[in-house]
């Protein structure tokens, strides 16, 4: 991991001096305004974030170090007969920006390895919950509870210097990412598996031990490494990716901000939609039982479900306004691998129509499918048939990403956030022109 770490460290020197420029000489430019429906609205497209590690653009889709999806999964090294890139890869490249060798990501995958023992007082603790707890709130009280461990919070208590931050921070965050694939995998398996264990194997990369951990066999292996790579990062204001970064902007350590990240991917309207959408397909199906679907029985239970005032999941975006390249993705990988699978057609039937109907009812800013509209049919096939775990994987994906976020960001001494907040009569005054 030296070799990680020193690159880090010379891509951390080169960059300090560009913030320390712009504050400096550049901080009273104006990059935008806020008017009295974004202040209600949830800030909305309001431009208040610094990230380089991914950007988001509406029509476009992610950009992770200014690579597309397809060309990230291109550039990254890959295990040997496997099709998707190691998640090591991606970590290297999320935080330096480069594309990193085979022997490189090998040194990552080898340190991972030997930090991926989960403490027996986590098995304790994850045990003592009652097992119709909800998966994701054992993982982030798994992660939570990990907290003792945190290097960044001794040193901050011995007194450290703030560019020696990102240091300890990167740190916690490889100790922390190594544990989250065993961890996941042993919720699943003492939840829906009759508690019966698989050890780590010692010589498979992050994703690869997962499917092991979790007992799918190929194509699983890469399923996890596709799916952990989509999920990564979507620039900084989704609700995890923004929790994460505002926790650990008070210095609490990346265990305390990367649980409170899961607490808010659990929600309806973030990670959680991955499931609703299994849900919603589910009861389609149980509504039209063996028939095949139509174009015309999909949009009549569409508008079913717009009628009782409910969101067709999946669809949708705050950011995007077109599909999601996430989708796209996981549907090139089903029409290869699973193009007959039902669900996977049902998918691309609710992808012909859906939009229509959203256009018509007219009130979604986009209408396109997100990554959720997807993620779920995938999982579904593989033989991952309890869509209430969907949001766990989600949150594995996702941690590569806002880990990496959040070394940088204690690396260039991004401060403690603090918006301001006004009251409705504030508003109003404005609003009337006083
Ligand atoms: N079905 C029905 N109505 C919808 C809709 C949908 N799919 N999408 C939006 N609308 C409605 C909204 O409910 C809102 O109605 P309201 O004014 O009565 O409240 C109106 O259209 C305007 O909403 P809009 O601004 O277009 O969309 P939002 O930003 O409010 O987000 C949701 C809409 C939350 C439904 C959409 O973003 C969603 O489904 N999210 C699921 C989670 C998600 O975003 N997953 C992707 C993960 C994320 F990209 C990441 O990686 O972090």
């Amino acid at each position: 991991m030296a070799k990680l770490k020193e690159l880090l460290a010379q891509k951390i020197a080169e960059h300090r001096p560009r913030t320390q420029k712009l504050l400096k000489e550049h901080g009273d430019v104006k990059i935008g305004e806020v008017t009295i429906a974004q202040a209600i609205g949830g800030a909305r497209g309001v431009r208040c974030l610094v990230t380089d590690i991914s950007y988001l653009d509406p029509f476009e889709g992610i950009r992770f170090r200014g690579k597309t999806i397809p060309e990230t999964l291109a550039a990254l090294p890959k295990p040997e007969g496997c099709e998707y890139p190691f998640v090591e890869a991606h970590w290297w490249f999320l935080l330096t920006g480069e594309v990193p060798t085979y022997d490189e990501v090998m040194e990552v995958v080898k340190d991972w390895q030997a930090r991926r023992t989960i403490p027996q007082y986590v098995i304790d603790l994850l045990r003592a919950m009652p097992r119709d707890t909800h998966p994701m709130t054992m993982f982030s009280a798994a992660i939570l509870a990990m907290q003792r461990e945190s290097v960044f919070a001794k040193r901050y208590a011995q007194g450290m210097k703030k560019d020696e931050y990102w240091e300890p921070m990167f740190e916690d965050c490889t100790n922390l990412l190594a544990k989250l694939p065993s961890i996941a995998a042993y919720i699943y398996r003492m939840k829906y598996k009759g508690d019966e264990h698989i050890p780590p194997d010692p010589n498979l990369d992050w994703a690869g031990n997962f499917a092991h951990q979790m007992g799918f066999a190929k194509p699983y292996d890469d399923v996890a490494r596709m799916y952990f790579i989509l999920h990564s990062d979507h620039e900084s204001g989704n609700v995890s990716a923004h929790t994460v970064h505002l926790v650990a902007s008070a210095l609490s350590d990346a265990y305390y901000a990367l649980s409170a990240g899961i607490n808010g991917l659990a929600g309806p309207l973030h990670g959680l939609a991955n499931q609703e959408v299994l849900r919603w397909i589910q009861n389609f199906q149980a509504k039209f039982g063996g028939q095949e679907p139509t174009e015309e029985t999909v949009r009549e239970a569409l508008w079913e479900t717009l009628r009782s005032g409910q969101v067709i999941p999946g669809y949708g975006h705050a950011v995007l306004r077109k599909t999601d390249p996430r989708f796209t993705a996981q549907m090139e990988f089903a029409d290869k691998h699973m193009p007959d699978d039902p669900l996977f057609k049902l998918v691309k039937l609710i992808y012909k129509v859906a939009p229509q109907v959203l256009m018509e009812h007219g009130k979604a800013k986009n209408p396109w499918p997100n990554v959720d509209a997807h993620s779920g049919v995938i999982q579904w096939h593989y033989g991952l048939r309890e869509w209430d775990f969907y949001t766990v994987l989600f949150g594995v994906g996702r941690a590569v990403g806002v880990l990496a976020n959040i070394t940088w960001d204690r690396a260039l001494g991004y401060p403690i956030e603090r918006p301001k907040s006004v009251t409705t009569q504030m508003l109003e005054d404005v609003a009337s022109g006083k």
